[in-house]
């Protein structure tokens, strides 16, 4: 679909996978423009640093300091998943709402992924990172449980969140479960979660988005 330009600040191991996988699913043409994380610049303040999210550049246009922000003409937009829902309804075709229930049914799951499951799915990351003890891992699961029971629910008859087909909110979602992945057995006890995720991550577009993520970190690590 002819778009007008539409730039992505950020990079590819952020946030910004998200913008980028519905992007490539929907044929949207989306500039990265380059972004670093203050914490992988040695000197992010440094006159010679690249653009990264403590630069005085960047803090004007996101003063958050967070990546991406999305430049749509004269609209700017932070917040990845807000990013996202204004790229599926504009462009998005049917990644995007067909009508007011799915709206709310779409704003709905991404509220959810938000709130109430990100801030489980990111410690047990960062706990996986840390090489905390099975203990530690098994608290985190353990709050992690309701809104994954919950979800479990849902999805044991139902094979996407909205409109029985593939939307903005499934990779709203299955981007924020992907961060707890990084513990083994996670998803285990939630089998219609666990296959979801698994659906979703074997389509092309994830795919090639995770290629060009991986291609980034190859080129950062200077290989
Ligand atoms: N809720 C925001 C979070 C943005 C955010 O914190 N992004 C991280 C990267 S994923 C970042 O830019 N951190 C700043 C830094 O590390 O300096 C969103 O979803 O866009």
């Amino acid at each position: 679909m002819p778009h007008p330009m539409l730039e992505l600040y950020g990079v590819h191991r952020s946030r910004a996978t998200r913008n980028v996988w519905l992007a490539l699913e929907a044929g949207i043409d989306l500039q990265i423009v380059p972004v670093e994380l203050a914490g992988r610049v040695a000197d992010p303040l440094a006159a010679d640093a690249p653009l990264n999210t403590k630069s005085p550049a960047f803090l004007a246009i996101n003063p958050m300091g967070g990546v991406p922000v999305l430049k749509d003409g004269d609209l700017v937009v932070s917040q990845s998943l807000a990013i996202n829902l204004h790229l599926a309804r504009a462009y998005g075709g049917d990644l995007g709402p067909r009508d007011l229930t799915e709206a709310a049914q779409i704003d709905q799951w991404t509220l959810f992924a938000a709130t109430d499951v990100e801030a489980h799915t990111l410690r047990i990351q960062t706990l996986v990172g840390k090489g905390a003890t099975d203990d530690a891992l098994a608290e985190a699961a353990e709050k992690y449980a309701r809104p994954l029971t919950a979800l479990e629910g849902y999805l044991a008859d139902h094979s996407y969140l909205v409109g029985d087909r593939f939307t903005v909110a499934d990779i709203n979602l299955c981007e924020i479960l992907r961060y707890a992945t990084a513990m083994k057995g996670a998803y285990a006890p939630y089998p219609a979660t666990q296959a979801y995720l698994a659906r979703q991550q074997a389509r092309p577009a994830f795919k090639q988005m995770w290629a060009l993520r991986e291609a980034e970190g190859r080129a950062a690590a200077g290989h």
